[in-house]
């Protein structure tokens, strides 16, 4: 089976890590996580662990033969806890033992105690006594500060979103086989292979030749396993390099859910003003990330958040600081957005306080102040395509705002105790990775003497479909049919020096490598077609598997042309390297052009409240998105649906909550995420006569944006609640839960009564 292949993955027939045959004397790891968030190690005793039958050895920090040390960006966080832990679910022991049930029970045999230390949980505490995981960082653009008094409103407010947990659907897992010598062959659930394969060999203290990391595909990532796949693999390989025996590991959905960094949660405050027409003038806004433990990503999403600050709006005098803060929790990482769906959240809900204190309406603020081509972001780069407002005026036409907006006017007006709500949400997304470097991919391109092609790249698999995209790119540059191309697993020995699947750039990135390969073999067999047909090679070129001349078709199919090739000693494989060309960006100036392209969009979302019970749906959303020229429509359509009921979960029902650094939803009986039952009915459309030159083959990214669709759901349900009470302020506390929605209804109310009944009660006892 080709990893491209959707039809067996649909029908479970896929190979996961998990699936993997188990290798004669695999054995099993399994980890002891801190229960408590902060604290020192004062004694540990393994021993009950290791007299338990079955158990292979017991590993501690002291058994690490490289460094103990995982950290990316910034090396601050051990493989296993040394001394003191700084987050429940933070590894401290791994034990290995011939079943998981034995490892478990073994692990959880053995006696830890600590000195408890108090932990910090709020990112505002944290930032406070200055515990930042980076120095803060500020993007500005005209004077903010002389802008205030130009402005007919000026209002200020704080936002706060929520963590979200990634729950792919296959946890954390790897495999690891002993080859001859030191070296390790990985399986592993990655988004990063050279991550793994880097991070491994430095802790084993190995080189990275020694290490090959293969991954064939992952149930899903939405960007937690970017950093976090590494440790489990690094677990798994210390483990098997020590014992000379194959391991594996695979978290449980609760240690996963308990141990590994979810989607970072924000609390920010904002002030924006406006002229009486609602043109923005200037905002402000600072960002409180919560970066958990250590750094992981979080230096990177922090940047990314002051990136899209502003969202799809222009604004000509900004100044947005960003600030890190380490807290005991799980590390918070990578997901789907990568920070900017946090910073869009605190613009719209500035946008939305705004359009209350003038009594606007929000989608005229919105309309507006979308970003013309040319317009400048505040990070200096301009707008290269005028879509934000394109996008934004179909979604109007499409769906007929005006018109939903007067039937849900009348609707509300008729009925007391449902309200509905619409809201609509443009979305612009820069691409690329923001640490410029990232921005590199490479191929290998077979093709065999018998015709068929056998394609490598360092894009990784999740579900997305990129092996699907890159199908189509190389299937259109060798001119043959799809059916003669695998697409490969992904292989550090294959592709070297891999930047993470992230970025929502796999498919650019890769498949213009693949491209630029399949150019240089497909030169090479011109050369041979121009000899063979006496012709000058400028006059050959190869489509629907055949020669052509000057554009006619000629006797000679791609076998002939492959085999004459082989047989005149032509070299039929090549290898290609790609770089985003031109982007760039100063972290001294905080100004450049970091994104190859922008990715724009529009939503608008309908809800239904339910006004005594605080229950409601989310019933409809329409999107106008701009995918340039798609590379495979089905996997856009997915990708454009996906993201958004995830951004929706986000929104309104996942709540990530900790109680004293414990994660109290840590099963799906307490984490809710949205069913087929909660999704609303999706209209999605492209955006007609979309282009992108600045990609391959004229497409665009699509993993990450569709997830801010989402966002529009929290302000469409708020929509509907002022419709209820129009007499309270509205808050910006994401996720929207049907808690928080009573609390705004009814809660002022119940406080009231509250007193009211303490009050009796206390003329009674008098
Ligand atoms: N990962 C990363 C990302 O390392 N850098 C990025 O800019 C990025 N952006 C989105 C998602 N993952
Ligand atoms: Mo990512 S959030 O791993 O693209």
């Amino acid at each position: 089976m080709s990893n491209h292949e959707i039809a067996p993955h649909a029908r479970g027939e896929s190979l996961f890590v998990g699936d993997l045959p188990d290798p004669p004397g695999l054995l099993h790891a399994a980890v002891l996580a801190s229960p408590i968030p902060h604290g020192r190690i004062v004694r540990l005793d393994t021993t009950p662990a290791a007299e338990i039958d079955g158990v292979a050895c017991v590993l501690t920090a002291a058994d690490i033969p490289g460094e103990n040390q995982i950290g990316g960006i910034v090396q601050d966080e051990p493989l296993l806890a040394a001394g003191e832990v700084h987050f429940a679910g933070q590894p401290i022991v791994a034990v290995v033992a011939d079943s998981p049930r034995r490892a478990r029970r073994a692990a959880a045999a053995i006696e830890i105690e600590f000195e408890e230390l108090p932990g910090v949980f709020d990112p505002r505490h944290a930032a406070a006594t200055g515990s930042l995981i980076v120095p803060s960082r500020t993007f500005s653009l005209g004077d903010v500060d002389d802008a205030w008094s130009s402005c007919d409103a000026v209002v200020e407010g704080r936002a706060e979103s929520g963590g979200q947990e990634h729950l792919y659907l296959e946890t954390q897992s790897a495999l690891v086989l002993p080859q001859e010598g030191k070296r390790l062959k990985i399986f592993s659930s990655t988004q990063a292979p050279t991550a793994v394969q880097r991070i491994t060999a430095r802790v084993l203290g190995l080189a990275m030749n020694d290490i090959e990391v293969d991954v064939a595909r992952l149930g899903g990532a939405f960007g937690g396993k970017e950093d976090q796949a590494t440790p489990w693999a690094a677990i798994a390989a210390l483990a098997a390099s020590l014992l000379r025996r194959p391991v594996r590991i695979t978290l449980s959905r609760a240690e996963d859910m308990r141990m590994t960094g979810k989607r970072h949660p924000y609390s920010s405050d904002f002030k924006i003003g406006l002229n009486a027409d609602g043109k923005i003038l200037a905002y402000e806004a600072t960002y409180y990330q919560n970066a958990g433990a250590a750094a992981d990503l979080s230096p990177a999403i922090l940047e990314r958040s002051l990136f899209h600050s502003t969202g799809s709006y222009f604004v000509p005098n900004v100044r947005v600081t960003a600030l890190s803060c380490r807290t005991n929790l799980p590390p918070f990482t990578a997901f789907r957005g990568f920070g900017a769906p946090q910073a869009m959240f605190v613009m719209e809900s500035a946008i939305t306080r705004a359009a209350e204190v003038m009594g606007m309406d929000r989608i005229d603020i919105q309309r507006r102040n979308l970003l013309a081509e040319g317009d400048t972001f505040p990070y200096g780069m301009k707008a290269q395509q005028g879509n934000a407002r394109r996008s934004f005026a179909e979604t109007e036409r499409r769906f007929d705002v005006a018109r939903l907006r007067r039937e849900i006017d009348v609707y509300n007006c008729n009925n007391r105790l449902t309200k509905r709500g619409l809201a609509m949400m443009p979305v612009c997304f820069g691409i690329s990775f923001t640490s410029t470097f990232l921005n590199q991919a490479a191929a290998l391109v077979h093709v065999y003497t018998d015709g068929s092609v056998s394609v490598s790249t360092g894009a990784v698999e999740m579900g997305q479909g990129v092996n699907a995209k890159i199908l189509n790119v190389v299937s259109h540059a060798l001119g043959i049919d799809a059916g003669r191309i695998t697409v490969e697993t992904t292989n550090t020995l294959r592709v070297a020096n891999t930047s993470p699947t992230a970025a929502s750039s796999g498919a650019d990135m890769n498949g213009r490598a693949a491209q630029i390969a399949c150019r240089a073999i497909i030169d090479r067999l011109r050369e041979v077609a121009a000899e063979i047909l006496e012709v000058d090679s400028s006059q050959v070129s190869v489509s629907a598997e055949a020669v052509t001349v000057d554009g006619k078709p000629t006797k000679v199919g791609w076998n002939r042309l492959v085999s004459e090739a082989y047989f005149k000693r032509v070299s039929l494989s090549a290898q290609a390297h790609y770089a985003t060309p031109k982007i760039h960006f100063d972290r001294e100036t905080e100004k450049g052009e970091p994104f190859a392209y922008h990715v724009y969009g529009s939503a608008v979302i309908e809800t239904t409240v339910d006004c005594l019970r605080g229950t409601y749906t989310v019933d409809r959303v329409g999107i106008v998105h701009d995918a340039g020229r798609s590379l495979n429509q089905l996997v856009d359509v997915g990708q454009l649906e996906g993201g958004l009921v995830q951004g929706i979960g986000w929104m309104t029902m996942e709540e990530l909550l900790f109680e004293n650094g414990r994660n109290l939803t840590d099963s799906l009986s307490t984490y809710k995420i949205p069913d087929i039952l909660c999704t609303p009915e999706i209209e999605g459309h492209f955006l007609d006569d979309a282009d992108n030159p600045n990609a391959v083959m004229r497409s665009k990214a699509i993993g990450e944006p569709p997830l801010m669709y989402g966002i529009g759901a929290y302000f469409a349900l708020l929509d509907a609640l002022r419709a209820f009470r129009p007499d309270r302020e509205t808050f910006f506390h994401a996720p929207m839960t049907p808690e928080r929605v009573l609390m705004f209804l009814h809660g002022d109310r119940h406080a009231a009564l509250t007193e009211e009944i303490a009050e009796a009660a206390a003329v009674v006892q008098r």
